[in-house]
């Protein structure tokens, strides 16, 4: 039997607990080899600093694709994360197309938006690529404000139902969407919950947990790395989705007393927990 390979496309966020710096420990733990393949070098994330520096990475990626090719080398998911701009979407379609082996994964997290706002330097042009892409996907991972700004649809933050979530999911599937792992649902003030949507056979499934009342940056890199990680170890969508919900309030739990770790979670401190139920 030969182990499954992740390809994983985000940035470097020096500092910051996010992206890259997240996604290859998170996988690694998980027991899979990931392939990393840096768009951006930045000396921290955009939330919260300032004067970051950003070192595009964008005319890199043809370079090392085509080695790849010429050297042979195929992997068994692609799993992208935040991306920073058209161009590179554009990219990660032709590596889907170039480097994966046949029956592998496209994994999309649009990691482009939350709490209402597009995170600094997208705009609504990128908002549409990504859309696009995550119409090819075989599994994307938006949240709620992504979902609404991907199809249109009112950013609801509160005062949620199962009416409007479905109308998200059922749009997001007409773009072609073929699993959708949507999270932040609120249905109430204490908890907060991923909806599981097959968009074929129109399933929808849930998984709540508490509701922490604590923002940080990078949960939702965390979530998808954790969530790959466990679908590569062949776990179901629904079995993924909570094991990635569970080791971000663990996550979330182990860094919120602490006043000066605002910029990410403590992942770290909650890893031996993630392996553990894997390996359960
Ligand atoms: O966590 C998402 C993310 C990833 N990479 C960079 C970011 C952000 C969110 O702000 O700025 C560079």
């Amino acid at each position: 039997m030969t182990d499954k390979k992740v390809l994983t496309i985000q940035d470097i966020s020096c500092m910051g607990q996010c992206s890259l710096t997240v996604a290859l420990p998170i996988i690694s733990a998980c027991g899979i080899e990931t392939i990393i393949l840096p768009s951006a070098v930045l000396s921290t994330h955009t939330g919260g600093f300032t004067g970051y520096t950003f070192h595009d990475l964008t005319d890199d990626i043809p370079g090392i694709m085509n080695h790849w090719i010429r050297e042979g080398l195929k992997y068994d998911c692609l799993y992208t994360g935040y991306l920073g701009s058209v161009t590179q979407i554009e990219y990660v379609k032709q590596l889907a197309a170039n480097v994966l082996n046949p029956g592998s994964k496209l994994i999309v997290d649009p990691a482009m938006a939350d709490n209402g706002n597009l995170y600094y330097g997208f705009d609504d042009n990128f908002v549409t690529h990504m859309a696009d892409l995550c119409g090819q996907a075989d599994i994307i991972l938006p949240n709620v404000t992504e979902a609404s700004f991907m199809t249109g649809l009112e950013c609801r933050l509160q005062n949620q139902d199962e009416e409007y979530i479905l109308s998200l999911l059922n749009a997001l599937a007409e773009k072609g969407a073929k699993k959708v792992i949507l999270k932040g649902i609120r249905y109430n003030e204490d908890e907060i919950g991923v909806a599981v949507y097959e968009s074929t056979g129109k399933t929808l499934e849930y998984y709540f947990t508490e509701r922490v009342h604590y923002n940080s940056h990078g949960t939702g890199d965390c979530y998808a790395a954790a969530f790959t990680g466990a679908i590569m170890q062949g776990r179901s969508d629904l079995e993924a989705a909570k094991l990635a919900a569970d080791f971000v309030v663990a996550s979330i739990k182990k860094t919120m007393n602490d006043p000066n770790h605002a910029y990410g979670v403590k992942f770290e401190k909650a890893l031996p927990m993630l392996v553990n139920e894997l390996n359960q």
